[in-house]
């Protein structure tokens, strides 16, 4: 039984530990509940896999805005991190007929050292701006915070003021310093409060047709955006702006005017989806171009917003010509990876919908989770606009910086919900984790390095998805590995092509078992073994 399993496991901590641990790590069905505890602070001492407030507002949602400046105002081992290993890709755009400004390739920092810290940065950060302006002329400049710009109290802000009255250059600064928070989601959430105060709604190009989109949370790793622009392109609906993978200032700035917003990852960026909502009235769609009945369904569903009939019956056509295009290949992967299983984990919404790709091809998930979602990344959540929070009940949900009580949300009863049906207001679904799942599979919030290497020795499924810091760990004890944050430098992944190249990567890694072959040299020489220690 799972629940055996997850037990003997959790029972190698101290009493403290385990109390706090079995509330993240839950057995599917059996009688357990489909509520997990998560975003929480980690333990300390143990090795947890999360990132930092830093890397979730730098690296993850402005890093890939290619024609902003983005200044890392802290020591440079921090800019090199956010700049150098997230795998967003992106092309110059075209403008009167030249290229376009795009800094991705370079990494602009203020290299932070002891003086500064001692008598502080702002004047190096000022310095910094000067010498972006003067060598780039770019359209806007981002001033990111790190750890000890915080403890010694720079004003990143009133830089950003300076920098505009100096220059009449745009300048936004974002206080993420790293420690900030539990996890990345505290710097996701900081980032799209900055975006929707100072970027979106600033530009004022109207979409050129009917049925226009944002793309909200897809950020082109290992090109996944092009592939989705490239489907949505086909079907006829224009995209306005992708936040932020391959996007840029220029479109976000114009984001406001289109006629609908679709969410890929919905952790990183349901704030901004709420927030366009409630101020320019914008519905979002969930949507989830990873996996081919998903790629489908997601289609459809836009299909279904807009109405029209000519789009539904164009969004048909692409959408079988899509899959007869790859049904020879898919049926060989099929029958190559029917019956195998697999363990993920990745961030906050790729360990959820990896499963559904995965299920296209027959492999079955047996543990899954997440560094830093929420419940409702989990339990699944309807979001009903225009709710304001009620005192009285007992699910309200908060966002962890700067709650603003607007976007708290209320989980209705079911009867509640009907009412609002009636009176046609659209739910915001989304659908979470537990759903789906089969009963006997492991659900892991925070997985850490212990329980890792535990849980793949008892449920040895025969490939672990995660990152890289732990692949090698799971390489040497003989296990495939393969990386969903950056997909080990292939991709896409995403739509129904993508859908091929994920089953070929698979495929090639499951048939060319190499790591079962190898011993790790704990395996060969004798090493000091310990026990954790109880209470
Ligand atoms: Fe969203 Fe992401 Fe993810 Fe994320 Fe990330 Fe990423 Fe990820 Mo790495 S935004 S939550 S903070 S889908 S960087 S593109 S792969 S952990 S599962
Ligand atoms: C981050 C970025 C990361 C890290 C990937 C990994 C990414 O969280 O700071 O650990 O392999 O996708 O690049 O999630």
């Amino acid at each position: 039984m799972a629940s055996d399993l997850r037990e003997k496991v959790l029972e190698k901590y101290s009493a403290r530990v385990y109390k706090n641990r079995k509330e993240h790590v839950i057995a599917i069905g059996e009688g357990n509940p489909d509520t997990i505890t998560a975003n929480t602070r980690a333990i300390p001492g143990i090795i947890t896999q999360r990132g930092c407030c830093y890397a979730g507002c730098k690296g993850v949602v402005l890093g890939p805005i290619k024609d902003a400046a983005i200044i890392v105002h802290g020591p440079i081992g921090c800019a090199f991190y956010a700049w150098g290993t997230r795998r967003h890709k992106a092309f110059a755009d075209e403008k009167d007929g030249e290229k376009a400004d795009c800094y991705l390739e370079y990494c602009f920092s203020t290299d932070m050292q002891e003086p500064d810290i001692v008598f502080g940065g702002e004047k190096k950060l000022k310095q910094a701006i000067t010498e972006v302006i003067d060598i780039f002329h770019p359209a806007i400049v981002l001033i990111c915070s790190t750890c000890p710009v915080g403890l010694i109290g720079d004003d990143i802000h009133a830089v950003a003021k300076w920098t505009e009255a100096e220059f009449g250059t745009k300048a936004i600064a974002f206080s993420c310093e790293g420690y900030k928070g539990v996890s990345q989601s505290a710097g996701h959430h900081i980032a799209n409060n900055q975006l929707i105060r100072y970027i979106i709604g600033t530009g004022d190009k109207e979409p050129k047709t009917q049925y226009s989109v944002n793309l909200l949370g897809e950020y082109n790793i290992g090109g996944d955006g092009w592939e989705v622009e490239r489907l949505l392109k086909r079907c006829g609906i224009e995209v306005v702006s992708v936040f932020t993978g391959g996007g840029s200032y220029r479109d976000l700035k114009n984001s406001h005017l289109a006629h609908l917003n679709l969410v890929q990852c919905h952790r990183s960026i349901n704030y901004v989806a709420e927030m366009m909502q409630d101020k320019y009235g914008i519905d979002w769609l969930k949507v989830n171009f990873v996996g081919i009945e998903s790629s489908a369904k997601s289609l459809r569903d836009i299909g279904e917003y807009f109405g029209d009939e000519e789009l539904k019956a164009r969004i048909e056509e692409v959408i079988a010509d899509e899959i007869a295009a790859i049904t020879d290949e898919l049926d060989y992967y099929k029958s190559k990876l029917k019956g195998k299983s697999a363990a993920l984990y990745v961030g906050g919404s790729r360990s959820h919908h990896y499963q559904l790709l995965l299920k296209d091809f027959g492999v079955r998930t047996v543990l899954a989770g997440y560094e830093f979602a929420h419940r409702d990344d989990y339990e699944g959540r309807e979001v009903i606009p225009d709710i304001k929070p009620d005192a009285d009940s007992k699910n309200i949900e908060s966002i962890e910086v700067e709650p603003d009580p607007k976007y708290y949300k209320v989980l209705l009863t079911q009867e509640q919900k009907e009412k609002l049906l009636e009176k046609g207001v659209a739910l915001n679904y989304y659908e979470g984790m537990f759903k789906g799942m089969e009963e006997g599979a492991i659900i892991t919030d925070d997985l850490n390095h212990f329980e890792t290497e535990e849980f793949l020795k008892v449920l040895k499924p025969d490939v672990f998805f995660s990152g890289i810091k732990d692949k090698f760990v799971t390489q040497k004890n003989g296990m495939l590995s393969r990386q969903l944050h950056s997909y080990d430098y292939s991709g896409p992944y995403a739509g129904f092509r993508g859908a091929i190249t994920f089953g070929h990567d698979l495929v090639m890694g499951l048939y060319t078992p190499a790591w079962s072959y190898i011993r790790a040299p704990w395996q060969k020489v004798p090493s000091i073994q310990g026990t954790l220690g109880g209470e």
